[in-house]
């Protein structure tokens, strides 16, 4: 049966923080082209439903962890940290795969992107689901610790931003449209990319409230792969409608 090999741990940690710096090197200039950033009309035949895509691409970090979890022999009893931590996991890719892609309004989807998203999705969901159900350890007073208690908060807040924000978004068109508009109202008062910013510190809150290298390396992943994102969209924004709040940022209010 599984154990914890602390060293497999370090390898694909680091193979995360790698691909992090990849991401930021590739799409720092040019967007990921998927969604506002892909080229008009091109090859309708490479792309599936937003729903289908987001659904599939996504279904695997829940899975994933929520199989380790459930099937890890003899089960984890001690400590309730590592499981209430998998849970943190596991809750919102339940969201992300079950409830975010049969409401979203988006564009169809790039196959190609499809796929090594949903190979990101294995390889993130194993490494945090075998991290936390085979590896990790805390105290039994984890509980209360303040690097606990204050990772969760900014967990659930950043949560709480990104689904409002995704709601937001939505509520921007009605069924069928795929056009784009000015966001408005909750954080994007002041980013452009309030959603991404909401992921970011969901994912540093996780990173924070579990103290794992594999947890920071996802975070610095997000932020190496939506940060710029969220740049490009602010871009957008600012080339396409002459009406766009000048006070608005792009990513961090009133920073950056
Ligand atoms: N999926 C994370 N890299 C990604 C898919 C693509 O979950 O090969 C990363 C994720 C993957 C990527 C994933 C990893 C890296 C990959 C990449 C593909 C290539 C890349 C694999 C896995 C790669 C290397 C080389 C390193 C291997 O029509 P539309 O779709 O634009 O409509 C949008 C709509 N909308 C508007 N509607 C009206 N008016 C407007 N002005 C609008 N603006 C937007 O709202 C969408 O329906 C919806 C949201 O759009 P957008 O663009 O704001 O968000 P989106 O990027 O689609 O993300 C959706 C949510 C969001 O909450 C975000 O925080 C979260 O997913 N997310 C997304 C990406 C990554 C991620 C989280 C993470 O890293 N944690």
């Amino acid at each position: 049966s599984m154990q914890c090999f602390p060293g497999l741990v370090l390898a694909l940690s680091s193979l995360l923080g790698a691909l992090a710096l990849l991401q930021l090197s590739l799409h720092l200039r040019v967007p990921s082209r998927y969604g506002k950033h892909e080229e008009r009309l091109c090859r309708p035949r490479g792309r599936l439903p937003a729903r289908c895509a987001w659904f599939l691409q996504e279904l695997p970090s829940f899975l994933v962890p929520a199989l380790l979890l459930a099937l890890r022999s003899p089960p984890r009893l001690e400590p309730l940290g590592c499981r209430l931590l998998c849970c943190l996991f596991c809750w919102h890719y339940f969201y992300r795969t079950f409830i975010y892609p049969f409401f979203t309004r988006g564009r169809p989807f790039p196959l190609q992107l499809l796929f090594f998203g949903m190979l990101f999705c294995i390889y993130n969901g194993f490494l945090q689901g075998y991290y936390l159900i085979y590896c990790a350890e805390y105290p039994n007073d984890w509980c209360t610790d303040i690097r606990f208690t204050a990772g969760l908060l900014l967990f659930l807040l950043g949560m709480g931003i990104n689904i409002h924000s995704d709601l937001l978004l939505r509520q921007l068109r009605k069924p069928g449209e795929v056009t784009y508009k000015i966001p408005q109202g909750g954080l994007f008062t002041y980013v452009s990319g309030a959603n991404y910013f909401g992921e970011i510190v969901e994912w540093f809150g996780f990173a924070i409230a579990t103290w794992s290298l594999p947890a920071f390396a996802f975070a610095f992943f997000t932020l190496c792969c939506i940060g710029p994102r969220a740049y490009h969209h602010h871009r957008y924004y600012l080339k396409t409608f002459t009406d766009y709040p000048k006070s608005r940022k792009a990513l961090i209010p009133f920073v950056f």
